[in-house]
């Protein structure tokens, strides 16, 4: 008799973001695709919320949202499915820190700390947005980033400001 091998899967929590194109469309699209990514159970998403540009004026407000996965898949394999999804969405960036159809950031892959040319997580400015801390306390009350902060030390200096939920 043969006996599967369980690996560990990792709690990840994955930012959405679009303001071009349908952004409300790009954002609930993109959380069914999500649904659907293999060896990767779905565990939920926060609510969508209207957000100001962070980054050059002038663009237009933007959705925002985070998802909830379990998943088998290495962060490295992750990123790249997600990349897949963006891709699909027909991405345009054409400036740095300018609109996009949509954006798909890993914000925490479990406990883990990770610098590659590829990857930086945890997300090097969650910390400071609130277009993601707010909707990760949403879905992750209880949330300790891997370097001890709680997610409502975070939010205690993080206003809500403008940010609406929808
Ligand atoms: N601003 C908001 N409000 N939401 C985003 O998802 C977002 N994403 C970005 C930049 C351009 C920094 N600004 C943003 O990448």
């Amino acid at each position: 008799m043969t006996h599967a091998i369980r690996q560990p899967s990792s709690r990840a929590y994955i930012g959405l973001g679009s303001n071009l194109d349908d952004p409300r469309m790009q954002v609930t699209q993109a959380l069914t695709e999500l649904k659907r990514l293999p060896d990767t159970v779905w565990v939920g998403a926060s609510s969508l919320y209207r957000s100001d540009p962070v980054g050059p004026a002038g663009q237009p407000d933007y959705i925002n949202a985070v998802a909830v996965i379990d998943t088998l898949l290495p962060a490295e394999t992750l990123l790249d499915e997600l990349q897949r999804i963006e891709q699909a969405h027909h991405r345009v960036r054409k400036i740095h820190w300018g609109p996009r159809t949509l954006d798909l950031d890993i914000i925490l892959f479990g406990d883990a700390i990770i610098s590659t040319d590829r990857l930086l997580v945890p997300h090097p400015f969650a910390h400071e947005r609130n277009f993601v801390l707010w909707p990760l306390a949403e879905v992750a009350p209880d949330l300790i980033f891997p370097d001890g902060r709680s997610i409502n030390d975070l939010l205690v200096s993080c206003a809500l400001g403008t940010l609406e939920k929808i």
